[in-house]
């Protein structure tokens, strides 16, 4: 019987950007959070992901975070909204210069594990039990600042730390080989997914795979996507896409690659994926402030595309040309589907 699951949509605030880069100021205006939240019903998705200072201000005090937390939940439940996942963003404050976790400063360290105690908190006030680790900063610029076996050893005690800290929690490890360090610790889900077997608590940890950044390690996410699903720990995704070898670009679902977006789209459904369909995308910087959430309109609408076509393709098929070895034809079977003209 044909899997008819009904996927749920989910993004983060910040892919509604003012499209500044590295080499050039905002062109956009920024929005604020109550008008983008506005975006979200409208273009078919149900749900919010935050980063704790999307929430409130990093460092507020307990009450000030609570009433602000307690705000943004009611924001949520006005426009029947939830929240998917909460990452502590451990990676523009000054005491996370030389990374968090791993940082050689056991004062910024304790101020790492403090801040993702409070996104916890922060977490629960909006329902929300996935924690999401993007361990930006924890890797090196040159190799000779930290040792690597001390660097995982903190990683994990961090990890420990957070599950004892709250036993109704979920640890997922978003992992990145690069950018904005120049080399990243942990730097594939398969590498987290290692750590997770050595925490204290193994069921409670997994990861969210982000395509751009399976691509930027030299590997195909639906690759990742599948072994992380074999692990039963494939518990968020960011679908978007990648232009080659360069910074993490963050482009439309399946504007670069449709055949790779359309293997992850099919892993996903073999695979029996039950996460919500993350995005992490950003708009052109040359797109215009009308057209500002297009990117996150047309990835929705290309997963969906995608979707159908793998819901309709003649899976015995596929299994015959694997029987006979015939991968070209099977290839050539993939791409004339792919362009709709299959027999
Ligand atoms: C950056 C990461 C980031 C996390 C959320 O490359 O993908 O967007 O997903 O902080
Ligand atoms: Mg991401």
């Amino acid at each position: 019987m044909a899997n008819k699951h009904t996927y749920r949509f989910t993004f983060g605030p910040w892919n509604i950007s003012t499209g500044t880069d590295p080499f050039g100021p905002a062109v956009r205006k920024e929005v604020a959070f109550a008008t983008k939240i506005k975006e979200y019903k409208k273009n078919g998705f149900d749900g919010v992901q935050f980063h704790d200072d999307d929430v409130v201000e990093a460092d507020l005090d307990s009450i000030a975070t609570e009433r602000g937390a307690r705000k943004v939940r009611k924001m949520l439940d006005n426009e029947g909204l939830f929240c998917e996942i909460i990452a502590p963003r451990l990676w523009e404050h000054p005491k996370t210069i030389d990374g968090a976790f791993t940082s050689n400063n056991a004062s910024d360290r304790r101020y790492a594990l403090e801040r993702s105690k409070r996104c916890i908190d922060i977490g629960n006030i909006l329902g929300c039990k996935n924690v999401v680790l993007w361990l930006a900063r924890e890797g090196t610029y040159i190799r000779e600042a930290k040792d690597p076996m001390t660097a995982a050893g903190r990683i994990l005690d961090a990890v420990n730390a957070l599950l004892e800290y709250d036993k109704t929690i979920r640890i997922l490890g978003e992992m990145k080989p690069n950018e904005p360090m120049d080399q990243a610790y942990l730097p594939t889900p398969g590498h987290f997914l290692a750590l997770c077997y050595r925490t204290i608590d193994p069921e409670r940890c997994g990861v969210l795979i982000e395509s751009a950044h399976s691509i930027l390690a030299g590997l195909d996410p639906s690759d990742d996507m599948a072994y992380a699903l074999w692990h039963k720990k494939l518990w968020s995704v960011h679908l978007n896409d990648q232009n080659g070898l360069k910074y993490d670009q963050d482009k439309t679902f399946g504007s670069v690659d449709l055949r790779r977006a359309f293997n992850t789209v099919w892993v996903l459904e073999r695979g029996g994926y039950d996460g919500c369909i993350g995005l992490d995308v950003k708009a052109m910087r040359t797109t215009k402030p009308a057209n500002q959430v297009r990117h996150l309109v047309n990835s929705r609408k290309m997963f969906l595309h995608l979707l159908d076509l793998v819901r309709s393709l003649d899976e015995k098929k596929v299994e015959a040309f694997r029987a006979e070895r015939d991968y070209e034809g099977l290839e050539l079977y993939i791409l004339e589907f792919l362009m709709g003209k299959a027999k």
